[in-house]
């Protein structure tokens, strides 16, 4: 052992070495000065340990093999204290100034039809209605046969549809083309009107709904007439109905979607499913009456189509006329927009230019 350090003497002073560092570039120093793979001191003595006889490296080699392993430890140890170190350090330091204002953040918004929508449902929710839904692609019978418009009735021509082949027919299977051409959609919905006999079919009176939703039209589009566009229905059934009711409810919708001082007034109209049929004016809130461009001068601006619901479409449903009866209405969102925010292109609706969006 004599031309061999003693490895306790070794250890105790390269231990003494590691723990007085106090960077991680001086620990790898001495990473290096130790095990380094060409002058490291325990390195050197380990080579020096192949020329040794037999006898002695049995003696020598387990205690610097050992001396190896435990210097590793003791590096490996140090390296784990100087990081946690290190990153508290770090954490004390690198204080985050939560007064700096944060990156803005863009929010987008609701669609002004979709604000619209909800501003029309929740009026009603507050008057007692409920809301429904039904499908865009309807077939002729909710469309337009119970409500009272049959085939060659002159009053389809006031809705172009968007017709379509039953899915049925379009994969030729004969089989169900004879016994579901009923129930299968043949039409984009015209109106929301379908929504009022879905709900008749599936429960008894009293009802009162509305049901917003995406109606379609084969039409030319211009400033105010859109192929693809939106309505809310409305309906209420039950006895002991009369127009005193459809002219209160919608009297007083009208006055929490305008104005409190907003008035009404009906005119006689024409619709299929409903009789006596009338589109309802509201006094132009912005002139009072007095005649102004919005109002186009007459004090008044068309707002929706209503009326009794007909008793051959109640009988329809089997909801029996003698006994109940009932109110409905159809009002157009654009339509809406138009008149409350004074936009007269409702093609800007459909656009998706984010300038004009913004201002809702
Ligand atoms: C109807 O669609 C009836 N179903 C409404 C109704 C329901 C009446 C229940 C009675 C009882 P009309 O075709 O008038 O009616 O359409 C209703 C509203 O939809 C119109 O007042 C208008 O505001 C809007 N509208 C109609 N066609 C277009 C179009 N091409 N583009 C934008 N809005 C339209």
């Amino acid at each position: 052992m004599s031309q061999f350090p003693d490895p306790n003497t070794l250890l105790q002073e390269a231990q003494k070495q590691i723990e007085q560092v106090r960077s991680l570039d001086a620990l790898e120093e001495a990473r290096i000065a130790w095990l380094g793979r060409k002058e490291g001191r325990l390195t050197l003595l380990l080579k020096q340990l192949g020329g040794l006889s037999i006898e002695e490296k049995k003696l020598y080699g387990p205690q610097y093999n050992s001396l190896k392993a435990r210097l590793e430890e003791l590096l490996a140890a140090q390296e784990e204290n100087l990081r946690s170190q290190e990153r508290r350090r770090a954490l004390e330091n690198d204080t985050l100034d939560i007064t700096l204002p944060g990156a803005p953040v863009a929010y987008g918004h609701l669609h002004p039809l979709s604000q619209i929508m909800d501003s029309l449902v929740s009026i009603f929710r507050s008057l007692g209605f409920v809301c429904a839904d039904g499908p865009e692609m309807e077939n002729d019978f909710y469309n337009f046969e119970a409500l009272n418009v049959p085939a060659d009735h002159p009053a389809r021509d006031m809705q172009d549809t968007f017709y379509m082949e039953s899915a049925a027919k379009q994969l030729s299977l004969p089989h169900l083309t004879a016994s579901h051409a009923d129930q299968e959609p043949n039409l984009l919905r015209t109106h929301t009107s379908p929504v009022q006999v879905r709900v008749m079919q599936k429960y008894p009176p009293p009802i009162a709904i509305v049901c917003p939703g995406r109606v379609y039209r084969h039409e030319a589009q211009d400033a105010t007439h859109l192929a693809v566009f939106h309505q809310m229905e409305g309906l209420m059934v039950d006895e002991g109905i009369s127009f005193a009711d459809l002219k209160g409810t919608l009297g007083r919708f009208a006055q929490l979607l305008f104005a409190p001082t907003v008035k009404t007034r009906f005119r006689p109209s024409f619709f299929p499913f409903t009789e006596p049929s009338a589109q309802m004016d509201v006094s132009c809130w912005i002139c009072e009456g007095a005649g102004c461009p919005a109002c186009k001068g007459s004090g008044w601006i068309e707002l929706l189509g209503a009326g009794m619901v007909n008793p051959k479409v109640l009988s329809g449903m089997n909801i029996d006329p003698e006994k109940y009866s009932g109110f409905a209405f159809g009002v157009g969102i654009e339509r809406i927009a138009f008149i409350k925010y004074g936009v007269h292109d409702l093609r800007l609706f459909y656009e998706n230019d984010t300038r004009f969006l913004e201002q809702f």
